[in-house]
């Protein structure tokens, strides 16, 4: 087995709505959430002339061996079904649900990365991360996800909203 971490993020209506909506769909559609972060409000980051996100990561066990990009298509299908529509690249959307990192797998193809290329440079993701993977490295840095949110120390916080 290995651990799936997922981000979530929504910055277009019923947000909190939105995230718990796309975590009964996960459960439904790939297994049981064995952990959920907290909920975070946080500054939109690559466009930043877009409404405030709320933001939340979750993980999951799944079989270790199985094909990364198996996983992809069923989470793609959540979000359409929940009404998301194709906009620009990090623009405003109702729901994304974006595959962080299995266990310590390294992979990479044209439609998927893991660990998620940005993961290191997004308090937005490491903030929720470091509460349900406290000490994860990453498997290409070496870094742990504690001293990679210390890095970005100087960036606008991630706010506490509440309980997923
Ligand atoms: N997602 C993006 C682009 N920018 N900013 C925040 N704060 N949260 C997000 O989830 C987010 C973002 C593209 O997926
Ligand atoms: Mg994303
Ligand atoms: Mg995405």
């Amino acid at each position: 087995m290995a651990v799936l971490a997922l981000g979530l993020g929504t910055n277009l209506g019923n947000r909190l709505g939105n995230l718990r909506q796309a975590a009964r769909a996960i459960e439904e559609d790939i297994g049981p959430i064995l952990r959920a972060s907290e909920v975070f409000e946080t500054e939109p980051w690559g466009v930043t002339d877009q409404p405030h996100f709320l933001n939340a990561c979750l993980c999951l066990d799944i079989d270790g061996e199985s094909d990364p990009e198996a996983l992809l298509a069923p989470l793609k299908a959540i979000e359409r079904r929940m009404g998301r529509k194709e906009t620009i690249r990090w623009g405003a959307r109702l729901i994304d649900i974006d595959i962080l990192l299995i266990g310590d797998r390294i992979y990479e193809s044209p439609a998927l990365r893991i660990p998620h290329l940005h993961l290191s440079e997004r308090s937005f993701v490491l903030t929720p991360l470091i509460q349900i993977l406290p000490g994860w490295n990453h498997p290409l840095t070496g870094k742990s996800l504690e001293e990679m949110s210390e890095a970005l120390k100087d960036e606008p916080s991630p706010l506490r909203i509440g309980p997923f």
